[in-house]
């Protein structure tokens, strides 16, 4: 994974493994940087207290991030490098006034993301989840399975038209799809339509699909008003955070037909699951793994390796979040 020569941990100070992160990437860790696994510890409070000062830099994944009362703890730290694009578990402005800089792992997950949204619009318009259901559970020896809905030609609004965002997009431009989209800032470059806020896309499109980043000014971005204006024959496909949707309002809606279904692989708190949801069949449930397969995981494993290994060695990281970055 590494493809640095260095084999030294020496008197670089210490990384701080947050969490359990993909096991080459440990190894890797291991292998080239003194490095603590604080989930291994029989007292991380006790090492924080007796060790934090130590610490110069921090691996931690998109989910955990660095909470705020570890990175009091950590008073020499000095850069945070996250397995995954999003980072919004780490306050970035906090870390920022402290001097740490902070890295994340952009464009190398994007293709699979992208995959798994326009994966997860099909199976929710087809009902392909639904059906394999139906034909597992015999039904299929006494009954018709139901028309459903034609996926090719349809109006699917992107929310939040970043690069997963416009993968997406460019993705379905091979369905004859129809794009609209809703960001932080019209994009230049595209021929799909602008729409001035949430509530204006979702009231155009058949599906809605959300890639936008998480964090305080996205927050429930996704409300009831905007699931009402998506309305009963409208789809949503969330691959961003379940923070960014109303995840009560969802609830109600699906539950009530306020919309036709949709397709999650985030949820407000994983890995917890609204029980109503389970015993719904318009609605596909994934357990974040959008940008889970081999080729991927690797590819983010090394490109958060590289940042912390050159910011030991160089003092600087490869990818950092942008300087306007805040959550
Ligand atoms: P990105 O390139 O930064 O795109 C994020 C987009 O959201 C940008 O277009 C941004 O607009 C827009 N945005 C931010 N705040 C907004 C607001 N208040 N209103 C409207 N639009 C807003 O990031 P990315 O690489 O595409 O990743 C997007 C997100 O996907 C990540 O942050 C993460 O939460 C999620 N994700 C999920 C998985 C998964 O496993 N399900 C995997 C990877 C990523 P600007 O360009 O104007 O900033
Ligand atoms: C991962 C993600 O599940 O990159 C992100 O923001 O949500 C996913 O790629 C996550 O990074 C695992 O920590």
């Amino acid at each position: 994974m590494t493809g640095v020569e260095d084999g030294g941990t020496a008197d670089r100070g210490t990384v701080l493994q947050v969490c359990p992160l993909l096991p080459t990437l440990e190894t890797a860790l291991a292998t080239h940087h003194h490095t603590v696994r604080l989930a291994e510890l029989p007292d991380p409070d006790a090492y924080l207290r007796d060790h934090g000062r130590e610490v110069v830099a921090a691996v931690t994944s998109a989910r955990i991030g660095v909470p705020n009362d570890l990175m009091d703890a950590l008073p020499a730290l000095r850069a945070i490098v996250h397995f995954g694009v999003g980072y919004e578990t780490t306050d970035v402005a906090r870390a920022r006034a402290r001097g740490i800089d902070v890295s994340n792992t952009p464009d190398v997950l994007t293709d699979c993301v992208a995959d798994l949204a326009v994966g997860g619009l099909i199976d929710l318009m087809r009902r392909l989840s639904a059906a394999d259901r139906f034909v597992r559970r015999g039904a299929w020896a006494s009954d018709t399975f139901p028309l459903s809905v034609k996926v090719s030609g349809k109006r699917v609004g992107i929310l939040g038209l970043g690069r997963i965002g416009r993968a997406i997009a460019r993705r379905l431009e091979g369905f004859g799809a129809e794009l609209l989209y809703h960001s932080r800032t019209s994009v230049e470059d595209v021929s799909y339509r602008f729409l001035p806020s949430p509530s204006a896309l979702a009231a155009e499109c058949d599906a809605l699909v959300v890639a936008v980043s998480a964090g305080a000014a996205t927050q429930g971005l996704v409300s009831a008003s905007v699931l009402d204006a998506l309305g009963p024959r409208g789809y949503l496909v969330n691959v961003s955070r379940g923070s960014v949707i109303d995840e009560p309002a969802l609830v109600s809606a699906l539950v009530k037909g306020g919309i036709a279904g949709a397709a999650l692989d985030v949820f407000a708190h994983e890995p917890d699951v609204p029980r109503a949801l389970l015993d719904l069949d318009t609605v596909v449930l994934l357990p974040h793994i959008a940008s889970a397969t081999h080729e991927t995981r690797q590819a983010m494993g090394e490109l958060t390796f590289r940042n912390l290994h050159r910011f030991m060695t160089e003092g600087t990281l490869v990818t950092p979040v942008p300087t306007a970055a805040s959550s």
